[in-house]
Order: C-alpha cells, then structure tokens, then sequence
C-alpha cells in the first residue's frame, strides 16, 4: 500500500479520527481516486479492526473508535462519491435492522446510491419493522435496502418483510438486504427480493430490481 493510504490504515486502526479525516482530505488532493481510497485503506482498515477483535485484541471501546475514525474519513470522502444534481432514479428507504447498532455499511450503500442518483430515505440503525413499514407508506418508496452485521439480528429483515406483508405494501415495493453475515440463499429464505455482497454491486442490484 503506498502513502498516504497506509498512513490512512494506521489512522483507521488506531482510531485516530481527526488525523483520518485530514489523510482523506491529503489522498484526495494528491490525485487518489476517491474509489481507491475506500477499497485499498478504509475497508481493509475495517477489515483488520474485525481481526483484532475477534483475536481479542481489541474491545468494544476500541472498535467504536475505529468506527469513529471510519466515518469521519467517509464525511470527507462522501462528496467525492456522491453525484452532482441530477434527477432521482427512485426512492430508498434504507436503515440497519432492529437491535443492531453497525451503520458503516449501510451507510456506504446510501452514499453509493445517493451518488447514482437515488433519493434515500435513511431511517438509520436499531430500525424496527414498524418503523420500515411506517416510511415506507409515508415515501411511496419504490425500494427497502436493509442492512445486518450480527448473525443475531437477521432474522428480523424476515420479521421486517412480514410486516410490510401484513400492511399491504410488499407487492408494491422491492426489497433487498445485504451485511456480513449474510447470502444469496439467505436473502432467498426470507423472501427479499435481491442480495448484494457490496456497495458498488448494492447500486447494480438496486438499478436492476425498479429497472433502470
Ligand atoms: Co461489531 N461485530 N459488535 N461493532 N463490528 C462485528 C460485525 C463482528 C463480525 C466482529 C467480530 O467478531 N469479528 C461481530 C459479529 C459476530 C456475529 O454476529 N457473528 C460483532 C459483534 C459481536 C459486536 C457486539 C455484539 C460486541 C459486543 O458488544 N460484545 C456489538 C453489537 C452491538 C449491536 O449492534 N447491538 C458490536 C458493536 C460494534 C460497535 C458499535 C463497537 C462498532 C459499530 C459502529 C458503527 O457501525 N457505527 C462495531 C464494529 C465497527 C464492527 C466491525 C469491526 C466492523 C464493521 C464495519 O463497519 N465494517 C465488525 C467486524 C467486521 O465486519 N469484520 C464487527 C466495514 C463496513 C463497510 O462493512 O458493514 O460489512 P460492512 O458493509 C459492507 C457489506 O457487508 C455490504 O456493503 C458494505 C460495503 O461494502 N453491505 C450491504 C452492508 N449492508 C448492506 C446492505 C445492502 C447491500 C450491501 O443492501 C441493502
């Protein structure tokens, strides 16, 4: 990894927020595509914070400051991936499921789709059925994007799709769903619509599904 993306790395692992924010700025300036410094420094930053937690190297405490640090440097990185004006292709109604708090994915899926042109609807993390079924009713949204990081917490994207069922709102609107813990089979089992593995292929998937 050259400079400054493996000073960025440190930066993320260490949970230094400030000093993420300002390499971001840094790499941008010296020309580093915008992509490439999401994919080749923060996501493996991230990557290897999940490491060192699941070593026992690291705590809850220590991986809020990563996180920290994470979405600091996304701040900084957002305009750069997010499009200029341009007429919305649809609308999302995007949030992380009930009793799980991990947003640094979901919120790269908004960015990515705010940024082909899709008006999100962010409802943010610890989003109960309820709240999904609410917003969308209220949005006339044309797409449900729910994210999950803990093998405890998928089950309620399930729970999620039955109450959009039960409200009357499922045939109207697509689902899709993506987060760690989670599979093609999977998003087959409970009923969703598409599954994407990434940001980038969670924009592909979601043009496909309202077919633009
Ligand atoms: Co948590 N955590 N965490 N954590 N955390 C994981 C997920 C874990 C895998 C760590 C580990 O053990 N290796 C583990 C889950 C194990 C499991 O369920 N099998 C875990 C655990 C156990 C926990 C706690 C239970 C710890 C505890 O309290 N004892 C606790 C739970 C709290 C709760 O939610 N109720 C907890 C807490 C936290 C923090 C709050 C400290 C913090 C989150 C802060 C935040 O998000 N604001 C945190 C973090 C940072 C992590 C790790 C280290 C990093 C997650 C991350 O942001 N990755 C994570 C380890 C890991 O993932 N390796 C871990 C970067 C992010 C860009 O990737 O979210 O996967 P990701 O998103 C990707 C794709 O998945 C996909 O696109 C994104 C970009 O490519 N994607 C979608 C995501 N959503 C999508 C939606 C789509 C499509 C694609 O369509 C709608």
């Amino acid at each position: 990894m050259v400079e400054p993306l493996e000073t960025l790395y440190t930066h993320i692992v260490e949970g230094n927020h400030k000093m993420a924010a300002a390499v971001v700025q840094q790499a941008l300036e010296s020309g580093v595509e915008p992509g490439t410094v999401l994919n080749q420094s923060m996501l493996t930053a991230m990557a290897e914070v999940g490491r060192l937690f699941e070593e026992g190297e690291y705590f809850v405490p220590e991986m809020l400051l990563s996180a920290r640090a994470m979405q600091a440097g996304l701040a900084v990185l957002k305009p750069h991936l997010v499009a200029a004006d341009v007429k919305p292709r649809g609308k999302v109604v995007a949030g992380t499921v009930q009793g799980d708090l991990h947003d640094i994915g979901k919120n790269l899926v908004c960015m990515m789709l705010e940024g082909a042109a899709f008006e999100i609807l962010d409802l943010g993390a610890d989003v109960t059925p309820a709240k999904f079924v609410e917003a969308v009713q209220e949005s006339g949204a044309d797409l449900v994007a729910m994210s999950a990081l803990l093998t405890t917490t998928m089950g309620n994207m399930r729970a999620t799709i039955e109450a959009l069922k039960a409200a009357g709102l499922r045939e109207r609107v697509k689902v899709m769903v993506g987060g760690a813990p989670l599979s093609q089979t999977y998003a087959d089992q409970i009923g969703a619509d598409g599954y994407a593995p990434d940001a980038s292929r969670a924009v592909a998937l979601a043009c496909a599904l309202i077919g633009v």
